[in-house]
C-alpha cells in the first residue's frame, strides 16, 4: 500500500476523506514542529542529513534514502496493510471480529495505553538532543537523527489514534504530549527511564539497546491488540524500530572492539590513558541501562496487565503464535520473590503476570546481544565476560523497589549498598571520564578514538560517505 506524499500529511489511511480528523491533524502539525524545533537536535536542524523514508508500508517500503533538513522530514501517518477477517485473539472477546472503532467500556484504558507509549517517544528525543554535539563520525550522526525523527514519528502514530478515536479527550491528549518535557520537575514524561538524561554516547548505544528493546515488546504485546488501528499502526512501528536496536547493538560493540584493541596494543586493561573506554566501566552501564529498562514492564503482579489482557487490548508477546487457550483462566505462571537472603519463584495466576512474562522474553532477548559483545572479547583473546546484572538488582518498580541487591543477586544491607553502588553502577568519575571523551569528530570516514569503525556503511554507502553535510 503506497504512501501519499502530495499530502500535507503523508498517510495511507485516506486522511482526504475524514475533513475533520483532517483538520485536527494539520492544526497539530505546526505545534509538532515548534516542538520539534525547540526540543529536537539542536545546532543541525538546517543540515542536510542522509536520511531514509518510508514509501510504503512492506518490507521493500524503505529503500528510499536521500538528503533532507530534518523539519523538511515528511512524518506522517503510516498503518500496516489490514489482515483480512482478522479477530480479537485473546481474552474475554476472543473471536469478535477486531475492532474498527474504541469499545466504550475500554475507551479510558485504551486511551491510557496510547498516551503512555505515546509519551515515551518525544521524551527520547528530548533526552538526545545534545548528543549530536559530540558525535564520535558523521556515520553515527546520522544514526542518531534516524532514530530522533522516527521517534517523532511514532509520536505521529500515537496521535493519529488518540484523534481519529478519542473525539476531544484525544486532541487534549495530544497537546499535552507536546508539553510534557522528559526530566522537568513540574511536567515530567511519564515514566521513569524517560526522565534519566542521555548524557553521552555510550549511554545513547544503551539507550537504544536496551531502552528501545522495551518499545519493541510493548509494541509487540500492542501489536496483537484487539483495536485493530493501534495493532496496524504498531506493526509498522516495530520496522522502525529494528533500526534503533541495531545502532545499539553495533554501537555498543563497536566500543567492546575498540576496547579490547587498546587494550592488546598497551597490554593494559586500564585504558583511561590511552583514550578507551575500559570494558569493567561498560559492564557498569549495562547494569545501570538494564535495570532502568526492567522497570519500564511495571509490576511483577498488576491487575492493570490483567485487565488490559482479559479485555484484549494487550497481549503477550507472539499471542498469535502462543499454543494455549489465550484465556488464562485456571493458568499459572513463576514470578520471582525475596526470600531470606534471596530469591525464589512462586506460582502466580498467570493472568496477573502479564507484565513479568514479558520482562522475561525481554531479558532473554537482551542476553543475546551480550553473547555477541563476549564473542568479540574472547575472539580477542581477553578474559573477560559481560553479564547482564540480577533482575533484582537497582529497580524502582515492583517486587524489588529499593531492597538492596547486588549484580549478583545477593540481598545486601543499606550501609553494604552505600559503599559499593560506585562499583557496580556508573560512578561520577566514570561519567566525567567518559565525557572527557565525548569531542566530535566530523571528518569523513574519520572516527573517534574510543570507538571501531562500522562493519558497513548505511544502505551500501562507504564508511566515508558524507552522512551529514555540515557546510
Ligand atoms: N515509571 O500495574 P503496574 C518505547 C506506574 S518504550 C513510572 O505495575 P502497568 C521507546 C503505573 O502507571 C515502550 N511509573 O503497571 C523506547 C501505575 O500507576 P497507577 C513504551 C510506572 O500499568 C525508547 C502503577 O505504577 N510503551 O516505546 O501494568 C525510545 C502500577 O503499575 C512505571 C509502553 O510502555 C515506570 N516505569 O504497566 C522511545 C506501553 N511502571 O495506575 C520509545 C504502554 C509502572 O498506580 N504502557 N508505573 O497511577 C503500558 O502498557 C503500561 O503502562 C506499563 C506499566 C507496561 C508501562
Ligand atoms: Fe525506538
Amino acid at each position: 500500500m503506497a504512501i501519499d506524499y502530495n499530502q500535507q500529511i503523508p498517510n495511507n489511511v485516506s486522511l482526504a476523506d475524514n475533513r475533520r480528523l483532517q483538520r485536527a491533524l494539520e492544526a497539530w502539525q505546526p505545534k509538532f514542529r515548534n516542538w520539534w524545533t525547540e526540543m529536537g537536535p539542536e545546532g543541525f536542524q538546517a543540515k542536510e542529513v542522509y536520511l531514509r523514508t518510508a514509501v510504503a508500508v512492506d518490507a521493500k517500503g524503505w529503500a528510499h534514502f536521500d538528503y533532507v533538513k530534518m523539519p523538511d522530514y515528511r512524518w506522517g501517518i503510516f498503518l500496516a496493510e489490514p489482515e483480512a477477517g482478522r479477530q480479537v485473539n485473546f481474552g474475554q472477546h476472543k473471536g469478535e471480529p477486531a475492532w474498527q472503532e474504541v469499545p466504550g467500556e475500554y475507551r479510558s484504558t485504551l486511551r491510557r495505553i496510547i498516551v503512555t507509549q505515546g509519551d515515551t517517544d518525544p521524551a527520547s528525543v528530548e533526552q538526545q538532543r545534545l548528543l549530536g554535539q559530540t558525535c564520535p563520525s558523521l556515520y553515527d550522526l546520522r544514526n542518531l537523527f534516524q532514530v530522533n525523527v522516527e521517534e517523532g514519528r511514532h509520536l505521529w502514530a500515537m496521535v493519529y489514534l488518540l484523534d481519529a478515536h478519542f473525539g476531544r479527550d484525544g486532541r487534549e491528549e495530544a497537546e499535552a504530549l507536546l508539553e510534557r518535557r522528559s526530566g522537568d520537575v513540574d511536567k515530567p514524561r511519564i515514566l521513569g527511564a524517560f526522565n534519566e538524561q542521555t548524557p553521552d554516547w555510550l549511554a545513547f548505544f544503551m539507550f537504544t539497546y536496551f531502552t528501545d528493546r522495551d518499545g519493541k515488546y510493548q509494541l509487540a504485546s500492542l501489536a496483537e491488540s484487539g483495536f485493530d488501528p493501534l495493532s496496524r499502526s504498531c506493526r509498522f512501528m516495530l520496522t522502525e524500530e529494528a533500526h534503533h536496536m541495531f545502532v545499539g547493538e553495533s554501537g555498543v560493540g563497536r566500543v567492546v572492539q575498540r576496547a579490547c584493541e587498546l587494550m592488546l596494543e598497551h597490554d593494559s586493561g586500564d585504558l583511561r590513558d590511552h583514550g578507551g573506554i575500559p570494558l569493567d566501566l561498560i559492564q557498569r552501564y549495562i547494569n545501570f541501562h538494564f535495570s532502568v529498562s526492567i522497570d519500564l514492564f511495571g509490576s511483577e503482579l498488576s491487575t492493570n496487565a490483567a485487565n488490559y489482557f482479559s479485555g484484549g487490548l494487550k497481549g503477550r508477546f507472539g499471542e498469535a503464535k502462543l499454543d494455549d487457550d489465550h484465556l488464562l483462566r485456571d493458568a499459572t505462571y513463576p514470578v520471582m520473590e525475596a526470600y531470606g537472603k534471596g530469591f525464589q519463584n512462586v506460582e502466580h495466576p498467570a493472568l496477573n503476570a502479564v507484565n513479568e512474562r514479558l520482562r522475561d522474553n525481554y531479558v532473554e532477548d537482551c542476553q543475546r546481544g551480550l553473547n555477541r559483545w563476549n564473542k568479540i572479547i574472547a575472539d580477542s583473546g581477553i578474559d573477560f565476560e559481560l553479564r547482564l546484572p540480577h533482575r533484582a538488582f537497582n529497580r524502582r518498580i515492583g517486587n524489588f523497589a529499593e531492597i538492596p541487591v547486588t549484580p549478583e543477586g545477593q540481598i545486601i544491607d543499606a550501609a553494604q549498598w552505600q559503599a559499593n553502588h560506585d562499583k557496580w553502577l556508573p560512578s561520577s568519575a566514570d561519567r566525567v571520564y567518559v565525557s572527557s571523551l565525548m569531542a566530535p569528530v566530523t571528518e569523513r570516514g574519520r572516527m573517534a578514538n574510543w570507538i571501531a569503525a562500522p562493519a558497513r556503511g548505511i544502505n551500501r554507502q562507504a564508511i566515508d560517505f558524507e552522512y551529514v553535510k555540515l557546510n
